[in-house]
């Protein structure tokens, strides 16, 4: 078969060495390891139906892989060798940007920067945002349903989804590149594609909504007594400047102490509480105003205790710097469990309460870094722990929390296989039941990506 593979792709198209393969068989943390038998790096969606057609008459299965940015080890072959990694990053074209319909046009293997980078040139806005940009690809965004810092204004990636070409199991192509705002022409049947982490089909090319680039952006940070206060200025800037806010994210003393402890980095407020990192955006004067006007009644009401806004392009990548380097100075601290959790907005204070006192009592050696986008009730509750501490116990008892709460075991990172066995639990029997008849229809060899989302059933 890698003989045949070889000659529909040539030698560069397949890696058979392992040290070729291993950064296609390890995740970004580093904990996550897999075998492949080979990676396979098409350049067309044609060889990506070829390669499907011939994996499903061998029998063999398939791990789809973008940029390898995963937080929920999504993209990593089994342990077995038995699993072929398709990479897509060859496949990496930007088709077309339309600054009149507001579309872009993406091959699966761009990289979201990329993308990005291209509408502005043309002064139009892809509002995906996330830390790992740089090298998250688009089909990976899309099959994952990727979230991010925007997601308050502008919704999940589906919401940007207009159009979608997918290659199903059998190697079957669906065409669905359409720059359409309304197709309301029978089941939109690209929903069921995005944020299936490439458990049912694999995404080739994908049509974004753009929106107009905002003439002026504001960032402020601003330090709030706790969570509470957190949402009283959310409200408060709401009414300030309406939909123009396009970041809101509420981060601990503690996830800021350890960007300082390993990056040095400081908060340019004072604050031994909670910390907002506060972004609008919009095309009509006066934000600015808006933004001064509402820190200042915020500062007046006691509902936040210090605040600046950024002065200068580099003040702002300062302050989003901060944010940002959560994730690898918590890396660097040591071991940590991420809970990648989302409660109804109103319910996220006594949330963060009640999973941080729950822990305590269970594991009094337990650390909380709670981070994340409480503008669209979205917390990552990562818990840094001694290594012989058991990571189910300690999923439970957060998750246990969540589900009281009417949250989510996943708001953005999706479930990959870091998540199977609590989906599993938390998700009700006829959901689940809907979700295997899915897959056994659109998969009934079960060869794609297997064992991630769900868990195997008889
Ligand atoms: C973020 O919001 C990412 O920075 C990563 O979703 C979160 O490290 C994490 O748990
Ligand atoms: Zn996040």
């Amino acid at each position: 078969m890698i003989d045949e593979l070889r000659r529909l792709l040539g030698d560069s198209g397949v890696l058979t060495d392992r040290a070729d393969m291993a950064p296609f068989c390890t995740d970004w943390k580093n904990t996550s390891h897999g075998a492949a038998a080979c990676v396979l790096r098409p350049k067309s969606t044609i060889e990506v139906a070829a390669i499907m057609r011939l994996c499903h008459q061998a029998g063999v299965p398939i791990v789809p892989q973008g940029g390898n940015t995963s937080m929920a080890a999504g993209a990593i072959p089994d342990a077995s060798g038995g699993q072929v990694v398709l990479s897509l990053s060859r496949m990496n074209a930007i088709r077309a940007v339309d600054p009149v319909g507001m579309t872009i046009e993406l091959e699966a293997g761009c990289i979201l920067a990329t993308a990005k980078a291209a509408a502005l040139e043309h002064g139009r806005l892809l509002p995906i945002s996330f830390g790992a940009e740089g090298s998250a690809q688009i089909g990976g965004v899309v099959s994952t349903n990727a979230g991010g810092v925007n997601v308050l204004r502008y919704g999940m990636t589906r919401q940007m989804v207009l159009g979608l070409e997918v290659v199903g199991a059998d190697g079957t192509v669906l065409s669905g590149v359409r720059h359409l705002r309304k197709d309301n022409a029978g089941y939109d049947w690209k929903q069921i594609f995005i944020g299936s982490e490439g458990t049912l089909g694999i995404v080739t090319a994908a049509v974004l909504r753009l929106l107009p680039k905002p003439r002026y952006v504001v960032t402020a940070l601003l330090s709030v007594p706790d969570p509470q206060h957190g949402l009283a200025l959310l409200k408060l800037m709401q009414d300030e400047l309406g939909d123009a806010i396009s970041a809101f994210e509420l981060i601990s003393g503690f996830s800021f102490g350890l960007v300082e402890k390993h990056f040095g980095a400081k908060a340019p407020v004072v604050g031994d509480g909670w910390f907002v990192l506060l972004e609008a955006s919009a095309s009509v004067v006066g934000l600015r105003e808006g933004v001064e006007a509402g820190l200042e009644k915020a500062l007046t009401e006691g509902i936040a205790t210090d605040g600046v806004i950024a002065e200068s392009e580099s003040q702002t990548r300062a302050i989003w710097a901060l944010r940002e380097q959560i994730t690898e100075a918590e890396l660097k601290e040591g071991r940590s469990l991420k809970h990648d959790v989302s409660v109804p907005i109103p319910s996220l204070p006594a949330f963060l309460q009640d999973a941080t006192s729950a822990l305590a009592t269970s594991f009094p050696l337990a650390k909380v870094n709670a981070f994340g986008h409480a503008g669209d009730g979205n917390v990552h509750f990562n818990v840094l722990v001694p290594s012989d501490v058991g990571a189910r116990e300690i999923n439970r008892v957060v998750h246990d929390v969540v589900a009281a709460h009417g949250g989510s075991i996943s708001a953005e990172h999706g479930i990959g296989s870091y998540r199977v066995a609590e989906l599993a639990h938390y998700r009700s029997g006829p959901e689940l039941e809907f979700a295997r008849h899915i897959k056994r229809s659109l998969d009934p060899l079960g060869l794609m990506n297997p064992g991630k989302v769900l868990a195997p059933w008889d």
